[in-house]
């Protein structure tokens, strides 16, 4: 089998003080930190959408990519098996342990549903070869339910039944090849489950739909015995102006609602937590604490503009935060990083591919050793558990007991029994603590 990266040779940890562009400086696979290998902890996945599919186009331009397998005229299958030879040969020099898909990356559309059907069994088992001869394991499978015309309006948000009913014979498949893969999680993004113009909208109904359809997710899941996580990721808009998944702390006010809380879980994309006015760190640290963090799609956005630029993180800053949240919380159980990255437009090299996972990897690994710098020293936390103490204390314990009510707090703050002194958040203090870190973790 042709090489299509020929010219780039594995990826290997070279330490901080190599000469070559082409090698890790920080990712370290089997340096342990926090008590499980690098590799264990971050548990990296490539993502064929944006690194295989996507040509390189936008919505005013042509593709710019050299990828052969995009080419008019080219026989689907043959396409699809020299896309699939060029990704596991990256994901194998690139030296990380997962990929993620979705159904229409890895295989054709037929002309007919069966046929669709068809072609992606005959390209699960070709990856299945491919993950077998490279030791390449399957992070998350997912079912693209948001680019044919069809679902313009939705998926299962659909106005029409029959649209409802097509994406859940879709997304059965892709769970189907998820799990015959051995998948870890399998992803939920809503892209069109949402609205253009609540003009013609009823949003009470599509909700009710949308849950419907995740209760038929989850009893399948079930009845075939596929025990990967089931995720939904949260997105607030684009490509339809408002998503039903919002933001984190809205998935899980949907969740509670309809019952499926402990069934589905998130998948944070750092973009998206932009995207929805939050910081990646506030939408990590909600789903921990509310119990139902996942899994991340890593990526960054630009502060100049406000859309899903799907950039490959570079700011160890921005990373550390979450990373602390996460690795403080036990770190991934069945979750992990997965690259849903774009290169530019312009990033037409071959090699460029390499060069913005290896950077995002080393972002990555960076952050992990500042993550265990702080869970170390432990002052973070020893500052919150400070903040926190009252809670703790006899007041504490009674109100959350509910052993008091208004009534009875009221008689105490009037006998002048409770008179509570205001406290220093130390918030520039605990900054600098960050910052400290940030600079000392080097090695
Ligand atoms: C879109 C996005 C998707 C999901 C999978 O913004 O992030 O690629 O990750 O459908
Ligand atoms: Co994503």
């Amino acid at each position: 089998m042709a090489e299509f990266f020929a010219d780039v040779s594995p990826i290997r940890f070279e330490g901080p003080d190599t000469d070559s562009e082409l090698a890790y400086r920080v990712y370290d696979p089997d340096r342990v930190v926090l008590g499980k290998r690098m590799e264990d902890q971050l548990r990296i996945a490539v993502c064929y959408w944006h690194s295989f599919a996507w040509p390189g186009s936008d919505i005013f331009g042509a593709g710019t990519f050299d990828r052969p397998w995009n080419d008019e005229g080219r026989d689907p299958i043959d396409a699809a098996k020299q896309k699939a030879d060029a990704a596991f040969e990256f994901i194998s020099k690139l030296g990380v342990p997962y990929f993620c898909f979705h159904d229409v990356d890895l295989s054709p559309q037929g002309d007919t549903f069966a046929e669709t059907r068809a072609n992606l069994e005959q390209m699960v088992d070709y990856a299945a070869d491919h993950m077998k001869a490279t030791g390449t394991k399957l992070l998350w499978g997912t079912a693209n339910v948001f680019s044919h015309p069809r679902f313009a309006a939705g998926a299962s948000t659909n106005p029409d039944p029959e649209v409802f009913a097509y994406a859940a014979a879709q997304v059965k498949n892709a769970i189907d090849a998820t799990h015959r893969l051995g998948g870890e999680n399998y992803v939920l993004w809503g892209g069109r489950e949402g609205y253009e113009t609540l003009l013609n909208t009823r949003m009470g109904q599509e909700s009710d739909q949308f849950a419907r359809f995740l209760h038929m997710v989850v009893d399948y899941k079930k009845s075939i015995g596929f025990e990967g996580t089931l995720l939904i990721e949260p997105k607030p808009q684009e490509p339809t102006k408002h998503q039903y998944d919002y933001d984190c702390a809205t998935v899980h006010g949907f969740l509670e609602r309809y019952d499926l809380v402990g069934e589905l879980f998130v998948n944070i994309e750092v973009n998206h937590a932009t995207l929805s006015g939050h910081s990646f760190h506030h939408e990590v640290a909600y789903s921990v604490d509310n119990g139902i963090f996942g899994s991340i799609d890593a990526n960054r956005g630009d502060p100049q503009n406000g859309w899903d630029t799907d950039q490959f993180p570079n700011s160890v800053e921005e990373m550390s935060l979450a990373m602390y949240e996460i690795m403080r919380a036990g770190g991934f159980t069945t979750g992990g990083f997965n690259f849903d990255t774009k290169l530019r437009r312009q990033s037409m090299a071959r090699d460029d591919l390499f060069h913005g996972h290896i950077g995002g990897i080393d972002t990555l690994a960076q952050s992990l050793l500042v993550a265990e710098r702080l869970i170390e020293d432990g002052t973070l936390e020893a500052a919150r558990n400070e903040r926190y103490a009252g809670w703790s204390g006899v007041l504490g314990e009674e109100i959350m007991g509910g052993t008091v009510d208004l009534p009875a707090l009221e008689k105490r703050v009037t006998a002048g029994d409770i008179d509570p002194e205001p406290v220093s958040g130390r918030q520039e203090q605990l900054e600098n603590l960050i910052n400290r870190t940030l600079w000392r973790t080097v090695e």
